[in-house]
């Protein structure tokens, strides 16, 4: 059973590798149109072997005119966390790589403490072998440093993927992270926040149980024109732990320490692997003032029939998630 869910994590490092040597052999494009998508600069990392870029977020960390490119990931159980600026042209390290956390998957940003000066935290999560790491960081001095106190060690957990909302009536804003759990063979979906001096786990579930599942991204969207705000998370349940995966999107509501589904959608095809949905954003592609979920993911990858998806979905004010198109 584990053979089954190690797998997963492995196609990450392919598609990132594919991603890599795509946008690698666009750098062959000598001609500016409006109409094409140009590589304009490029860095990689080169500490490890076979080192993974897991996920970025872009954010004013500290004054002085340019953004800060947070970048995380690693290599096999050494995470890593980059702070980059980029010129134009160029990127440059704002400070010096470093190796603080296992298995660095996701990262997002925000004053999550609500201190008044505005600094902004760093969130990153991740896992080692079958513990869950969820820390804060903070850059100041030119370093780096882990915020006293902020390193969660979670139990019999790998984190996947981490976003920022404030969904509740108290100044700080919460944390939502989603992953699985190794021995259950189960997605989980967590609400946190840290009030400068403390974790507070608001809300926490695993999901689908009679299922294998696996949880990879999260993000947040008002899809229904009515509070709450949505929670939407994508990745992959499997009838037993030998099936095929069916790609799974799925809606939540955060209300009073309870975190509902509201509703989900499947991807079914594929004879090998099945279908996994490795990302998930919510925006407005079509502007019609209606936000569609969007989600991207992969179908028997190792074979000859893989395919890739692109689907959409729409939640109505009555409460149906349906896809819109794919
Ligand atoms: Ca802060
Ligand atoms: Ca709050
Ligand atoms: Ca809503
Ligand atoms: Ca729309």
């Amino acid at each position: 059973m584990r053979t089954s869910a190690n797998l997963w994590p492995r196609t990450a490092v392919l598609i990132t590798v594919t991603l890599v040597m795509a946008l690698s052999s666009a750098s062959s494009n000598v001609s500016a149109t409006p109409d094409v998508l140009e590589l304009e600069a490029e860095r990689r990392w080169t500490s490890g072997t076979n080192p993974t870029i897991e996920d970025l977020a872009i954010a004013e960390l500290v004054g002085g005119g340019l953004p800060e490119i947070v970048s995380v990931g690693g290599t096999g159980t050494s995470g890593e966390i980059r702070v980059q600026r980029y010129t134009g042209s160029t990127f440059f390290d704002v400070v010096s790589p470093v190796y603080p956390v296992e298995t660095a998957k996701g990262v997002a940003t925000g004053n999550l403490d609500a201190d008044p000066l505005g600094v902004t935290e760093i969130v990153s999560v991740g896992c080692g072998s079958t513990t869950g790491d969820i820390s804060l960081w903070v850059l100041s001095g030119g370093a780096l440093n882990r915020v006293p106190g902020s390193q969660l060690s979670v139990p019999d957990t790998c984190f996947h993927d981490v976003t920022v909302s404030n969904l509740d009536a108290d100044a700080s804003i919460e944390v939502i992270v989603t992953g699985y759990s190794p021995s259950l063979h189960l997605s989980r979906l967590e609400v946190r926040s840290w009030n400068g001096a403390a974790w507070t786990t608001k809300a926490s579930t695993t999901f689908d149980v009679g299922y294998d599942t696996v949880a990879y991204a999260v993000a947040m969207g008002e899809l229904d024109g009515q509070p709450p705000i949505e929670i939407v998370t994508s990745g992959g349940r499997k009838p037993t732990p030998s099936s095929p995966s069916d790609g799974q999107v799925a809606v939540w509501h955060y209300s009073g320490g309870i975190l509902t589904k509201v509703g989900d959608r499947l991807v079914t095809g594929g004879t090998q692997q099945g279908v996994t949905m490795w990302d998930v954003a919510v925006g407005d592609p079509d502007n019609d003032l209606a936000p569609e979920v969007l989600a991207v993911g992969s179908q028997d990858w190792l074979t000859t029939n893989a395919a890739s998806q692109l689907h959409t979905y729409v939640l109505t004010p009555g409460g149906a998630f349906n896809q819109e198109s794919q």
